[in-house]
């Protein structure tokens, strides 16, 4: 195994406001294909993974998230966004992301949760503060086994 950080980009996410008509967009207009769908409710948000028909271990997914409550964080993008969407955050995937957590706090990436939380697919995700990343929502992900 390489001793990089990162093992590639996972995803990149975009805020929507209304996650049907985005998966229309995405999949009728760019031609992606709907690869997993689910809720989640500890993040406040509806989502949906999209990629290609043969989709690579390594090939980036595009993430579509719609806020679930009022008090989303997407809910809250959106509207510091004049409630139009776009790019909310940029994942990328680690091996073990208890070492690379350890890595990028003692580097002073300020990230937000003590504990990884989990994330699509039953994987493990923290998040980097924009303040410490130069402006860009980092977040990071451990993919569940199999996946
Ligand atoms: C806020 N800021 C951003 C930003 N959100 N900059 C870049 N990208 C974003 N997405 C900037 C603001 O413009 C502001 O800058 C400053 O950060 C505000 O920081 P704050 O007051 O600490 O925080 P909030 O209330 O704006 O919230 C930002 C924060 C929040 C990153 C803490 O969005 C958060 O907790 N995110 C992590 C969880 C998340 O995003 N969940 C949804 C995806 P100025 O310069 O004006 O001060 S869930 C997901 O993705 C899962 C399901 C998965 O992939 O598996």
């Amino acid at each position: 195994m390489s001793n990089d950080l990162f093992i590639c980009i996972d995803h990149v996410g975009y805020a929507v406001p209304n996650l049907d008509e985005a998966i229309k967009l995405h999949t009728e207009v760019f031609g992606w294909r709907l690869l997993h769908r689910e809720t989640n409710e500890e993040q406040g948000v509806e989502e949906a993974m999209l990629g290609t028909g043969e989709q690579l271990p390594e090939n980036a997914q595009v993430q579509l998230l719609a806020p679930l409550n009022p008090e989303s964080t997407i809910a809250k993008w959106l509207a510091g966004n004049g409630g139009r969407g776009g790019v909310q955050q940029v994942c990328y995937r680690v091996a073990d992301i208890e070492k690379a957590s350890a890595v990028l706090r003692e580097r002073g990436v300020r990230l937000l949760y003590d504990a990884p939380k989990i994330g699509t697919g039953g994987s493990k995700i923290n998040f980097a503060h924009p303040k410490s990343t130069g402006g860009i929502l980092l977040e990071i992900v451990q993919p569940a086994e199999g996946h």
